[in-house]
């Protein structure tokens, strides 16, 4: 099922015709509203009339998180505040928030583009749908919700957190469809079995999962935890929250909303465009927004795109899996390393829960790096042979996918602490220093 067929499967000519217009509107929109771009366009020595076609995109400045925080928190808004009829902000690990606002065209546009999510995943009219991201600043909790209304879907507002409540609710009003961080799904599933309720007790038949990085060795476990299909779903908060790209049926890669978001991929060090299909950094320009639109917005989210049509018959490109962010990849001893590299060994490994936390510090100038894994109580021993043989064998299996040497710290079942939200994957002393 297709939410808007006419958008979602136009011929790629179409498209990009569109899209231009729009690019050009959105470049005169920011030219006259926001000093910023002005003043950095005027740096480039470009105007408005210079943009002609998408193509031209690559004229444009680039946009970056720092850009948002210096313009804290209104100055990057491309509206008079009257018309902005919500703000969201993502909190950020250091220093200021950085601030996001909507106009009444904006939400109707994010909400029309979560319902493409929920439409692709199969869900309907007829579902319920628990609402279990974050409510409040984070646009988890009231983008999902927005999608849903549009949908006509029953929504239960639950936010994050309070996991039995969640689970009594799951089965009482007979929830169809979860919408949660793909580490709480798992968080969730365990605490189902604790509470002793059978799965034929639960309605449940879909997941929409994102807001982190997770992988295709997770989805297996979340599917058999929970028994539903667990489908993808991509945002940020800076360019509309949720709802940028999903996956289709196909799962096959995330279809991008390309008549409202346009992406590019670039090499992160000479950030020129890469060769299409190439890996690199994702960034997007908002090309039908009025609150904020933003031009080439630089995510840091590591993925490349596949423009091929795709089976469901959509013919938005994809985006594939987030592989980490240029900025949360660790260098441990000159070593390049990514948590999800970590995740994709524990999640073959039997023995193992997908739980983990790398510790990373530096002791006497050299970096050490501790990597604490959670063992299945099935598996979790007190002779201590039988230990030192399991640490045995994930160390060597992630010395040889990481390329160094970790101190592997086996912990018992359900020791590592759970998220309500994101999950917490590494802790960096050393940008203490
Ligand atoms: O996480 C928006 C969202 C809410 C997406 C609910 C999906 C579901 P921010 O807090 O601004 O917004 O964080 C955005 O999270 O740049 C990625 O690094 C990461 N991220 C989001 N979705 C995925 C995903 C929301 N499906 C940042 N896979 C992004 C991998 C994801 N990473």
């Amino acid at each position: 099922m297709i939410w808007n067929e006419t958008m979602e499967s136009m011929p790629l000519e179409e498209l990009r015709k569109i899209q231009s217009i729009r690019l050009r509107k959105t470049v005169e929109r920011v030219y006259k509203n926001t000093p910023f771009y002005r003043r950095k366009m005027q740096e480039m020595g470009i105007e408005p009339a210079d943009i002609n076609s998408i193509e031209d995109i690559v004229k444009l400045p680039f946009t970056t998180k720092q850009d948002l925080r210096d313009n804290y928190p209104f100055d990057l808004f491309a509206s008079p505040m009257t018309e902005i009829v919500r703000l969201h902000a993502s909190s950020g690990t250091t220093g200021r928030p950085t601030v996001v606002g909507y106009s009444q065209k904006d939400l109707n546009i994010w909400s029309e583009s979560v319902a493409r999510c929920i439409t692709a995943y199969g869900g309907t009219k007829e579902d319920i749908y628990q609402v279990s991201y974050g409510y409040g600043l984070f646009t988890g909790g009231l983008g999902l919700h927005g999608g849903v209304e549009r949908v006509g879907g029953t929504v239960i507002p639950m936010s994050s957190g309070n996991t039995n409540k969640q689970i009594m609710l799951m089965k009482d009003f007979g929830s169809s469809v979860i919408a949660c961080t793909p580490s709480y799904a798992l968080f969730l599933g365990e605490a189902i079995k604790d509470m002793k309720v059978s799965r034929e007790e639960l309605k449940l038949r879909i997941g929409i999962f994102g807001a982190e990085p997770w992988t295709e060795n997770m989805r297996k476990q979340i599917e058999e935890l929970l028994g539903i299909k667990a489908y993808d779903i991509y945002g940020l908060s800076e360019i509309i929250g949720p709802g940028v790209s999903y996956e289709c049926e196909c799962q096959h890669g995330a279809h991008i909303n390309e008549d409202h978001f346009f992406p590019e991929i670039l090499d992160p060090e000479t950030l020129k465009p890469v060769a299409p299909g190439e890996q690199g950094e994702l960034a997007f320009t908002t090309i039908t927004k009025e609150g904020m639109p933003l031009l080439r917005y630089r995510t840091k989210d590591l993925c490349s795109l596949i423009y091929e049509k795709c089976d469901c018959g959509r013919t938005f490109a994809r985006m594939t899996r987030i592989k980490g962010r240029s900025d949360d990849m660790l260098i441990i001893r000159g070593v390049n390393i990514f948590p999800s590299q970590v995740e994709s060994v524990i999640l073959e490994m039997e023995e193992f829960e997908p739980h983990y936390l790398l510790v990373v510090n530096r002791i006497n100038n050299l970096d050490t790096l501790e990597i604490q894994v959670e063992t299945k109580p099935e598996f979790f021993s007190d002779e201590i042979n039988k230990m030192i043989a399991l640490k045995k064998k994930i160390s060597g299996k992630l010395q040889s996918v990481l390329g160094i040497a970790a101190d592997v710290r086996l912990v018992e079942p359900r020791s590592l602490e759970r998220s309500m939200g994101k999950a917490v994957r590494v802790i960096d002393y050393r940008k203490l220093d």
